[in-house]
């Protein structure tokens, strides 16, 4: 296609980015070139490709064109310098700390983000001599005053898993910058359909693949989409190296469900609209955090940073996780599983599931109660949502 993408609307480069026509056959859909290695004519193009004299692929853990057209895709949205896929979102993540950090440096984080992303970084990395210091990034101060001379990398989730806590990304990227480190986003929970971290001055982007952009609940994938050539080329040997990458069938899976993730986004956050607000105004439920109910702490933030409120939502029935648990247990629309960001409802326990693996003082100083409950609101239809998680709520 040769429309101009790059100053296309977030739709048109929803739909066409990385997925021009193959016109070896003239397939409109993407061909899935299942292959681990490429053929070289002679010893002179194989010599070439590897030191980059000649473009072209070389072996499929350092490139695919079926994979490329998923990092184009993705990047393109984000507004980054080009994507590279992972084989999940923890890899993705992985990648990004392997290759931003060494021994000595120091990261702070955001102390509600996804339980094992944490857990690698404070029980995984710190063996490897990486310090850090987990605070409340919605607490700017708390950001300032937990760098360090050493500090590296500032790495936030917003909103954060599972407490919906948003942070300020150009706040904290500025803070990050006049330390001499680089801010990395996890921006898993609303896509770059929501919001674009690198326009906000952070350095990279990370994304579980796995929720909004693949969307269908059928593919663990991620993607590191960095904002500069130059950080894209520090990460990209890394990522060969550690062999992140993922396999051409997944790219295709994930190219497939990433077309409608305009549509699906939306259609998810229109129910969440209107979910958040009758959760809020239910006897048996005790409070609601959603970034586009007034009474989130940082609502005017999500309106400034996010261009809708996403489909995530935090609350706590009344009685806690014993009522929780009872009102869990009762879901039939709404299916009881981790993971978010599918076209399915689906609605699960943190403190025993997400973020079990997180100690529970830690946990408790995180915001994470032990009652809280995290529903991911899918496409379905509102009334179908809203009559199922009644009568749940009458079980709690
Ligand atoms: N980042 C965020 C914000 C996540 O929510 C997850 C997974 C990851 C990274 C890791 O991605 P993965 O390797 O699973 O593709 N979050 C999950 C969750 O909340 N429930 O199940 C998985």
């Amino acid at each position: 296609m040769s429309h101009d993408l790059k100053n296309a609307g977030q739709a048109t480069q929803n739909i066409h980015a990385g997925q021009h026509t193959d016109w070896t056959t003239g397939s409109v859909a993407p061909p899935i070139i299942q292959t681990s290695t490429f053929a070289f004519k002679n010893c002179a193009q194989g010599a070439d490709r590897f030191a980059g004299r000649e473009e072209g692929y070389i072996y499929t853990r350092m490139g695919n064109p079926t994979i490329a057209r998923l990092e184009e895709a993705v990047s393109t949205l984000e507004g980054g310098a080009g994507g590279l896929a992972t084989g999940s979102g923890m890899a993705a993540l992985n990648t990004c700390l392997f290759a931003l950090l060494n021994a000595g440096d120091h990261l702070v984080g955001t102390h509600s983000l996804y339980g094992p992303s944490r857990m690698v970084i404070e029980r995984d990395f710190s063996r490897f001599g990486v310090q850090s210091t987990f605070v409340d990034t919605s607490d700017l101060d708390a950001v300032r005053a937990a760098m360090r001379p050493e500090t590296k990398l500032v790495f936030v989730e917003t909103p954060a898993n599972p407490t919906i806590v948003m942070t300020d990304i150009a706040a904290v990227a500025k803070i990050a910058h006049e330390h001499g480190a680089l801010l990395l986003v996890d921006n898993t929970f609303c896509s770059p359909i929501i919001q674009r971290p690198l326009e906000l001055d952070a350095d990279v982007v990370m994304h579980s693949m796995t929720k909004f952009i693949n969307g269908h609940t059928d593919v663990v994938s991620g993607m590191v989409i960095p904002g500069s050539k130059e950080l894209l080329e520090r990460i990209r040997p890394v990522h060969y190296f550690l062999g992140a990458c993922m396999d051409p069938h997944q790219a295709w899976l994930v190219l497939r469900g990433f077309k409608t993730l305009s549509l699906r986004v939306k259609a998810c956050q229109e129910n969440a609209i209107q979910v958040a607000p009758w959760l809020e105004s239910h006897p048996k439920i005790e409070w609601v955090r959603f970034p586009g109910l007034e009474s989130h702490p940082q609502h005017a933030l999500a309106k400034k940073q996010m261009d809708g409120p996403g489909a995530l939502i935090s609350f706590e029935v009344k009685g806690g996780l014993e009522a929780g648990t009872r009102f869990l247990d009762n879901v039939k629309l709404a299916t009881l599983a981790v993971s978010l960001g599918g076209i399915e409802t689906l609605i699960q326990h943190p403190a025993s599931m997400t973020h079990a693996a997180m100690p529970a003082d830690m946990r408790h100083k995180a915001g994470i109660s032990d009652g809280l409950v995290r529903i991911s609101v899918g496409c379905e239809d509102f009334v179908d949502i809203k009559t199922d998680l009644e009568q749940a709520l009458n079980h709690a």
